[in-house]
């Protein structure tokens, strides 16, 4: 492949089933959309809050609920999902019975950052629907082993698609002039070791002891394997595991104990970590919840959360040593 080869030549090359390569290109036309109005946002009145608050009592951004009508409507004009859920909407909702594949989306992840000019992003997970065909909510309850692709949209400096369908992860640049997706890091393969860490710090009084041993551990100064680390945090889990991705460490969301409500965490398994995760595996990382790989929680609910701990295998493993209390 060279840098010349757009989104759909990559697809219709690459051996994955049409029906699937058409949902991909669909999101990617999203993404597309959503990336036009991000840049256009503060001049169309698009910034700022709705007044709500979603499903999960999470205060909405209008940013948030235009990404989520323009994908849906993508989904719904271009008739390739069986079923689409996302962060923004209580209840899945039924567009296509008899499609192969269900999409559930975080349509804006890092909304926060619209108006202060920072990155955001989407994240897409498609799965298959069931052999019995069922489109009820328990149909998208499969763990992310079974994910048939995922992809994730950076809306940076630049607009990057990353996608994975199994056979390794590769990096698209959105061409601002043809408006195709180009390739440009064919299988991306992360760094076995990095030297940053993503994480929220300022939730440290809430962090159990053994997250904030391995904190200190990275932070503690040790010529011979590199430490300290350095921290980069933006608030955008897209953003932030996108650096990872490409230069080595790890991002972390742990179980804390700020919120008892919400024991695990605060990102959602099926719309945020089980997409990332598998993008990141299929380049050579990891994805756990401390305890064992994401792709493995059998979710029991649409808007679950787990702790997330994901990048280059070498971090990802201290990480679950030092939440087991082995370190
Ligand atoms: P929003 O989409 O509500 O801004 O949340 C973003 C996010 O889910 C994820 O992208 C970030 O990594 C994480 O939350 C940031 O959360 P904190 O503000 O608690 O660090």
């Amino acid at each position: 492949m060279n840098a010349q080869t757009s989104l759909s030549r990559f697809l219709s090359g690459s051996g994955i089933p049409p029906n699937l390569a058409k949902v991909l290109l669909t999101a990617a036309a999203g993404g597309k959309r959503i990336s036009r109005e991000l840049r256009r946002a503060g001049l169309s009145g698009e910034t700022g809050i709705t007044g709500d608050k979603n499903v999960q009592g999470e205060v909405v951004k209008k940013m948030d609920l235009l990404a989520n009508e323009i994908l849906v409507e993508a989904f719904r004009s271009a008739g390739d999902a069986a079923l689409v859920a996302s962060e923004e909407m209580e209840e899945p909702l039924v567009l296509f019975p008899g499609a192969p594949y269900s999409v559930l989306f975080d349509p804006l992840d890092g909304s926060s950052n619209v108006d202060t000019g920072g990155s955001v992003g989407t994240i897409v997970s498609v799965q298959r629907v069931p052999p019995d065909g069922g489109l009820g909510r328990e149909s998208l309850l499969q763990p992310g082993s079974t994910q048939a692709a995922a992809c994730y949209l950076n809306y940076g400096p630049a607009t990057t698609l990353v996608l994975t369908a199994g056979s390794g992860a590769h990096l698209f640049s959105l061409d601002p002039d043809s408006e195709d997706f180009i390739l440009t890091m064919p299988s991306l393969q992360i760094p076995k070791r990095g030297k940053v860490y993503a994480t929220n710090e300022g939730q440290r009084a809430y962090h159990h002891p053994g997250t904030r041993k391995f904190l200190e551990y990275l932070q503690t100064p040790e010529k011979s394997d590199g430490r300290p680390y350095s921290t980069r945090y933006s608030g955008c889990l897209v953003t932030d595991v996108h650096r990872i991705l490409l230069e080595g460490g790890i991002y972390f969301y742990p179980a804390d104990t700020r919120d008892p409500k919400k024991p695990h965490g605060k990102l959602r398994l099926l719309y945020e970590c089980a997409p990332m995760g598998m993008i990141v595996e299929q380049a050579g990382g990891r994805a756990s919840t401390g305890r064992g790989p994401i792709s493995e929680v059998q979710p029991t609910q649409i808007h679950q959360r787990v702790p997330l701990y994901v990048g280059s295998p070498h971090e990802v493993a201290m990480a679950e040593e030092f939440e087991a209390g082995s370190r």
